[in-house]
């Protein structure tokens, strides 16, 4: 059975001491142990950005996509090969800016993976311009008198597409996010994870990490029902009161279940219909 170090690479991340990022790899390698998962069984797609960095400190198989398409990529494979569990990782830059499309598409097709949105309200690996879920009045580098936008909402935009698993972590409550990362996975379609993921160099506040804790709340300190779908919008639009937990759960027949081609069997293990040795030869 896989212990955590194996799902761990041998090369030191580049992240900066005090990223958030640090406290989602850990919790995420430890779901990967608590679910009995070994490395060969995981696949990861990783968008472009600080979180897709972590391509090259997770032992699972992985891919590290263009800048907004780790979402396609994750649905190619999980179409290909059903045995894998397919998690895809991105920023609120690459998820809801660059791939803002394909995580709408996603959350309604409801493919059985996981999306992880690292939410640092920054793009920060080209140091540290407005994204899609900056707040207004929010000073960065492409915003010196302070952001303007009305910010996006991740967990708002994916409970009107339509997805079937929707949360919220903390980058330092290591032990809440695992248990989230846990139940995301285990869900049998689409699960989304919104993880608030502290960016201790791109915000002008020094004490970014500490600003966050006061206003953290556990759902289930307030005996939340993960089945409503109205209330789970509205809980989620509170950044006052913010709110982390299992927001909203259904279950809802998945994309490859209705497929024919795909319902039984994944793509991997069906013998070819037809000779395309002819086509891909014009490839070589
Ligand atoms: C299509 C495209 N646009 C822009 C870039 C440049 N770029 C690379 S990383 C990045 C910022 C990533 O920000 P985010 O997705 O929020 O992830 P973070 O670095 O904050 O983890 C940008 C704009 C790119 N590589 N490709
Ligand atoms: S720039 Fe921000 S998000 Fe990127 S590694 Fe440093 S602290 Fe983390």
């Amino acid at each position: 059975m896989a212990i955590q170090k194996d799902f761990l690479t041998d090369i030191k991340p580049t992240w900066c001491p005090g990223c958030g990022n640090f406290g989602m790899w850990t919790a995420l390698a430890q779901a990967y142990v608590s679910l009995g998962l070994e490395p060969h069984q995981v696949f990861m797609s990783f968008d472009i950005g600080c979180c897709g960095n972590g391509a090259n400190w997770h032992n699972v198989y992985g891919f590290h996509s263009l800048h907004g398409r780790a979402l396609p990529v994750a649905t190619a494979v999980k179409f290909a090969n059903h045995d894998l569990t397919v998690v895809a990782i991105a920023g609120d830059g690459g998820g809801l800016g660059e791939g803002g499309n394909h995580f709408l598409h996603a959350s309604r097709r409801n493919v059985n993976m996981t999306f992880i949105i690292h939410n640092n309200e920054r793009y920060s690996l080209t140091t540290g311009q407005t994204s899609p879920t900056t707040k207004p009045g929010q000073k960065t580098k492409t915003a010196l008198s302070g952001a303007i936008d009305e910010p996006l909402n991740a967990l708002q935009l994916a409970l009107t597409a339509g997805a079937t698993f929707v949360a919220r972590g903390y980058s330092d409550e290591v032990t809440h996010l695992k248990a989230l990362y846990e139940k995301a996975i285990a869900h049998p379609g689409f699960a989304v994870v919104e993880v608030i993921q502290p960016c201790v160099i791109f915000f002008d506040d020094e004490n970014i990490r500490e600003r966050y804790k006061p206003k953290l709340h556990k759902l289930e300190d307030e005996k939340w029902s993960p089945n409503d779908r109205q209330a789970a919008y509205v809980r989620s639009g509170d950044w006052e009161n913010i709110a982390i937990g299992v927001f909203y759960q259904e279950q809802r027949p998945t994309y490859e279940s209705h497929m024919p081609q795909l319902a039984t069997t994944s793509l991997l293990k069906q013998k070819p219909k037809q000779d395309i040795s002819r086509l891909m030869k014009q490839f070589q």
